[in-house]
């Protein structure tokens, strides 16, 4: 789609208010009133709907005019919007008009990988699914085929496959993000935090942020939140070798050497315990294991810790005392990408000790306790019984993960690394290729595979590699399953249909459907369509449908979340207290109060291999958006400037602007990509966006635009708790781009 002028001149402006956003602005870009990147007109249709750009689901009020969307504003009544949006979700118009968008069914015609496909009628891509299906159910069992799946619309085919009779379901959003925190949590308050987490950001005094980059991760309803604490007074601290968005709203930036967080937070232990700073009553009453925890940070002191952390004795005091001076209104955030370098549930439960000792859970100010409303689900038949044991880890190798790993499963595609083999994937809405560790490993696998098929929007990397392609109309064109969410205000939103499909796309629902009705599973499937569907489960709860599809959400009652409130503490926990000492750890070989180790150290001449987020871009996803890509159409490597003066092999000072190539510890090549020199970052480590870099033909704006950080990520440390795989263990050289290289 063309971007006309008018819309070219606003979203521009957006790009100069992101550069702004770090200086002395107080406002949060992109969450203003105005959000710059309005591009159209008010409608003279409305429809309320929720969002898909990111999986935070905020409401969106979507303008018709003329049957085309031409504005996405957030929906006021909706408790994760409160009448704004992001700029990705504002710019959602972005992925329903992207020309390059998967518009047909597709059967490959050349070698996997190829990217060479037939346009075919949905009767025939179908009946290829299903009869690859069956023919896998018949030969290996139905636990043979595993599904990936990332994105509301993930429901109807989970539904399919358990139907189907496979264990084999998992997100990229587990093993590869917030994996370790989940169990991290679960192992110490017996609660993990789920999504959207309900943390009381809004009330917080002071708010620590430990790697957790919000600002450039935009994740809507927790940007406002820090933003209004911010305008209130509160205090920020932020740890991270980067000095990020939010370090520049910061009274503390301490920049720690990447991968020595544990030091850091056994000091501030430390610290905490010996001036008798933590919150004594909270701590007798429902902790166990103070006295062992009080034992083991005896000696790791802000001194022993400095060397580690390359943060001063002084400074680590002084945010110790400063960070417990708030107490309980004292927030360790929590983070959600966790999984840096394999010691991951191990430093979350060194944060939730901290929380414990500073009584903020269950505290105003600090973590909530949050509900859901009751919804009835749809009356299925119940699913077969299927004995087998999920392929992801054999013999029960990591038995607190509490969801199936996404890397587990693609390693037991390659014969003989797991009980038995995965034949066939089923992949639903993620780039396995970007999202999931070592992308030639990812290949090797898809190569092993009698059968791969694709739904999705886009012609990304992973579609590429795909037997049969099935296009999935957007979510602005799609009504999905009803959002139950558990939150602080609890509430159920719909996604509802804003325009008619484009192309010969169709919604999930409808393929899921059609597929279950060629392998005998119909009995599964028994509405008309998803609204049907929707509906029969909200007046099934006593909820008022009309309110629901006029407003897009109803809203539950407030329910007490705070103790402050009334809520009297407990913990699912063995002891049913907050384990600062964890038996269930040790009893399965880990140690029961965090260790520090550590990490390995960048060889001569490379550096640590760190990535976050664009504030305009949600991972790979959104980097063919025309729309966003005007605000950041390419990623850069941040270079540390003392270091760029002086580069190993370049023969001269490295400049910002400048291409260049990262070589990773195995060899791996990036595509080209700038240099941005700066102070903003230490010396041992380099830092890039992720989800730019993109390979795939299909994309023709984004293909080829900066460089992948999935494809220098061939490396990765396993979690020995949860199986999380540990990314940020990658290193590189950086080379300066030369003629046959860009
Ligand atoms: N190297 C590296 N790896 C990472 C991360 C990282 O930062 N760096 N981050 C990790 C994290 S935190 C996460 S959560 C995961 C995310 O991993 P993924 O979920 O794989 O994220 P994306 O790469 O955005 O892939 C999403 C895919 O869904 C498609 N899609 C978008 N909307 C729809 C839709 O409505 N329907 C369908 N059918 N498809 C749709 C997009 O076109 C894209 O192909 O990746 C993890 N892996
Ligand atoms: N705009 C936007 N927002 C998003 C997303 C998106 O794609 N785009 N994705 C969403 C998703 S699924 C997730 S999981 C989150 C991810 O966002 P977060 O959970 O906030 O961040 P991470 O990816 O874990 O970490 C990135 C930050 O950690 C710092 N860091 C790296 N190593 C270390 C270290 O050793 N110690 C410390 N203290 N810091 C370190 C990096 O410099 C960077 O600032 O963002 C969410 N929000
Ligand atoms: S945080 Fe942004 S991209 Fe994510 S759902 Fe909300 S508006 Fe959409
Ligand atoms: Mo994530």
């Amino acid at each position: 789609m063309k971007v006309n002028r008018r819309q070219f001149i606003k979203i521009g402006a957006g790009a100069v208010g992101a550069t702004a956003f770090s200086g002395l602005t107080t406002r949060w870009w992109g969450l203003d009133k105005d959000p710059v990147h309005d591009p159209g007109t008010e409608g003279t249709k409305v429809v309320p709907t929720f969002c898909e750009l990111c999986f935070w689901k905020c409401g969106v009020l979507a303008h018709v005019k003329d049957g085309r969307v031409t504005k996405l504003k957030g929906n006021p009544a909706h408790p994760l919007s409160r009448g704004k949006l992001c700029p990705r979700g504002t710019g959602g118009t972005g992925l329903l008009y992207d020309p390059d968008r998967l518009k047909r069914p597709m059967i490959r015609v050349e070698k996997r990988g190829e990217q060479v496909f037939e346009e075919v009628s949905w009767d025939a891509a179908l009946d290829e699914v299903a009869g690859k299906m069956l023919a896998i159910r018949e030969k290996h069992g139905p636990e043979a085929l595993a599904l990936f799946t990332h994105g509301f619309g993930g429901s109807w085919f989970s539904h399919l496959i358990k139907a189907y009779g496979s264990p084999n379901i998992a997100a990229p959003s587990y093993a590869q993000c917030r994996g370790p925190r989940e169990v991290g949590y679960w192992l110490t308050f017996g609660q993990g935090l789920g999504s959207p987490e309900a943390i009381d950001m809004e009330h917080t005094r002071c708010l620590v942020l430990i790697g957790s980059h919000l600002g450039e991760n935009m994740h809507n309803t927790q940007v406002q939140d820090m933003s209004r604490a911010i305008a209130r007074g509160a205090e920020l601290v932020v740890v991270d070798p980067r000095f990020s968005t939010a370090a520049g709203k910061a009274r503390y930036w301490l920049p720690i050497k990447p991968g020595s967080d544990i030091a850091l937070l056994l000091a501030w232990m430390n610290v905490i315990i010996t001036e008798k700073r933590y919150d004594i009553d909270y701590v007798e009453k429902y902790t166990t294991g103070f006295d062992e925890l009080r034992a083991h940070v005896a000696d790791k002191t802000p001194e022993w810790a400095y060397p580690h952390t390359g943060i001063e004795p002084e400074r680590i005091r002084e945010t110790g005392r400063f960070i417990a001076s708030f107490k309980p209104a004292s927030l360790i955030h929590p983070g959600r990408r966790t999984t840096w370098y394999g010691d991951d549930t191990q430093r979350i439960r060194a944060m939730a000790i901290v929380a414990a000792l500073l009584g903020s859970w269950g505290r105003r100010g600090g973590y909530l306790l949050p509900s859901k409303m009751s919804l009835p689900r749809f009356p299925y038949t119940a699913y077969a019984y299927h004995p087998r044991e999920k392929a992801d880890r054999p013999g029960s190798l990591y038995p607190l993960a509490d969801e199936t790993l996404a890397s587990g499963l693609c390693d037991a595609t390659i014969p003989g690394k797991s009980v038995y083999d995965i034949k066939a994937w089923l992949v639903y809405g993620t780039n396995l290729l970007q999202s999931l560790p070592d992308p030639r490993q990812t290949k090797e696998a898809i190569q092993k595979l009698e059968f791969i098929a694709a739904i999705d929007v886009l012609p990304v990397e992973l579609t590429g590699w795909a037997d049969v392609v099935l296009p999935e109309s957007t979510y602005l064109e799609r009504c999905d399953d009803l959002h139950v969410a558990r939150y602080k205000e609890p509430f159920i939103a719909v996604r509802q249909p804003v325009v008619e499909p484009m192309y010969d796309s169709k919604p999930g629902w409808w393929i899921a459907r059609e597929l279950g009705r060629r392998l005998g599973l119909e009995d599964y499937f028994p509405w008309k369509d998803s609204v049907e569907y929707a509906l029969a489960r909200v007046k099934a709860g006593g909820y008022d449908c009309e309110e629901l599809k006029r407003t897009g959400v109803i809203r539950g009652k407030p329910v007490p979340v705070t103790e402050e409130e009334g809520v009297a503490l407990s913990f699912a926990t063995g002891s049913g207290k907050i384990e600062l000492y964890s038996k269930p750890l040790e009893m399965l070989g880990h140690d029961p109060m965090p260790v520090y180790r550590a990490p390995d150290e960048p060889p001569p001449g490379m550096f640590r291999l760190l990535f976050g987020r664009s504030p305009v871009h949600s991972f790979g996803r959104s980097t063919n958006n025309r729309f966003l890509a005007l605000a950041d159409p390419e990623n850069e490597v941040w270079v540390n400037a003392s270091v760029a003066r002086d580069l190993p092999g370049l023969g001269g000072p490295l400049k910002s602007g400048e291409l260049v190539v990262l070589v990773n510890q195995d060899g791996v090549r990036s595509q080209p990509v700038k240099a941005k020199v700066t102070q903003r970052i230490r010396g041992d480590c380099v830092y890039m966006v992720h989800g730019f870099g993109h390979t795939a033909k299909g994309l023709t704006f984004a293909r080829g635009r900066g460089a992948s950080d999935s494809e220098l990520i061939t490396r990765y440390k396993v979690d020995p708790i949860m199986g999380g795989t540990g990314m940020n263990v990658n290193f590189v050289r950086i080379e300066r781009a030369t003629a046959s290289t860009t």
